[in-house]
């Protein structure tokens, strides 16, 4: 059997480790592709010569030309840029929707087969663009952003509770960012909700409700600490975790920013929800019930997306 193809569209602090964890679990040969000279070679040649430490069978290639991710089986995009000091968030929505114009266009010429995993910011907006550009299945594009904010919710509270983080499980749901709604009836320690945690005094409310702010603003925080950049490892982590659900068809039930027709009341947009991952993609959206807080949290959040679509059509007329 041919190996599988990973492409890697940016080839940036995410796309490198994507490319060091995508090689170190075998998934496939591996494309990192850049418009920045060398780096994508560099960084493929330099994960190569990992391979013989470590043991790892991967060909890696870096590339910026489209006709090197030619049949792909899965492609994680992180092309673009992040906001810099004095930009505003409509110069950052402008740049990366052009990115996100010519990144659909080279995966719709050459790998309209894939998977594709959207991790460029503003994500909601950006998966969306995507997807409209490269004309793909809705089904096949969706963004990651719920897996690394479960991810950090479930890091606090092992933290919280004293626990292996094995056992904790967490959905966040809504939009990425600061609108966020990690969904607190459904967070458990090995099938223990924690409303019951609380009532067992494991930790009070006060305590869960500042966990949820700290998880709301995760991002911002490490933008603080690392003051160069956002955060990588976790991040890449987590959409390994969704190609290898598609690539392996695990059936997987992970949050991703995942196109809606009618789920949870909302029609046409990318939103963060609970979704079957599988060798479909996309194979089913779980439709949670939720309690009236989140309900009106995840409104606010499908508000925010909606709102930075509109940006979105107005400075590209062809997404109207
Ligand atoms: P960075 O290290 O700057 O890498 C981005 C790469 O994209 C650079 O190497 C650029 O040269 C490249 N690039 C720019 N334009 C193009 C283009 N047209 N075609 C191909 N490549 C291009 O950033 P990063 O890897 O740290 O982050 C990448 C993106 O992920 C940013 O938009 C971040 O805001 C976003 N991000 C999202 C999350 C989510 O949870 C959704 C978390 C962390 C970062």
């Amino acid at each position: 059997m041919a190996r599988k193809k990973i492409a890697l569209i940016g080839s940036g602090m995410i796309g490198g480790t994507l490319a060091h964890l995508a090689a170190m679990r075998e998934l496939g040969d591996i494309v990192l592709f850049d418009i920045a000279e060398g780096i994508p070679q560099g960084k493929a040649l330099d994960i190569a010569q990992a391979g013989p430490v470590d043991d790892f069978d991967a060909n890696l290639k870096g590339s910026s030309d489209y006709s090197d991710i030619e049949g792909a089986d899965v492609c994680i995009v992180t092309a673009g840029v992040a906001r810099k000091p004095g930009m505003s968030r409509d110069d950052l929505l402008g740049i990366n929707l052009k990115v996100m114009k010519s990144v659909g266009e080279g995966i719709k010429a050459h790998a309209p087969n894939a998977f594709v995993i959207c991790i460029t910011n503003p994500l909601d907006a950006m998966v969306w663009a995507l997807r409209e550009f490269s004309g793909l299945p809705h089904n096949m594009v969706v963004g990651m952003a719920g897996v690394l904010d479960s991810a950090r919710f479930r890091h606090f509270l092992a933290e919280e509770f004293q626990v292996s983080v094995e056992d904790v499980t967490a959905f966040v749901l809504g939009g990425h960012g600061d609108t966020m709604v990690p969904v607190v009836e459904y967070s458990t320690v090995a099938g223990v909700p924690i409303p019951d945690l609380i009532k067992m005094g494991w930790s009070t409310k006060e305590r869960i409700d500042a966990i949820v702010k700290r998880t709301r603003g995760g991002g911002g925080e490490i933008v603080a600490l690392l003051k160069t950049g956002s955060a990588y490892y976790a991040p890449a982590t987590s959409a390994i975790a969704m190609a290898e659900s598609f690539l392996k068809d695990k059936n997987r039930v992970l949050p991703c920013a995942a196109h809606l027709t009618g789920q949870y009341g909302v029609d046409n947009l990318y939103v963060g929800v609970p979704c079957v991952l599988g060798a479909g993609g996309v194979e089913k959206v779980v439709e949670i019930e939720l309690n009236a807080e989140a309900k009106a949290n995840f409104q606010v959040s499908v508000d925010a997306v909606k709102e930075l679509l509109d940006a979105c059509k107005q400075i590209d007329g062809s997404l109207a």
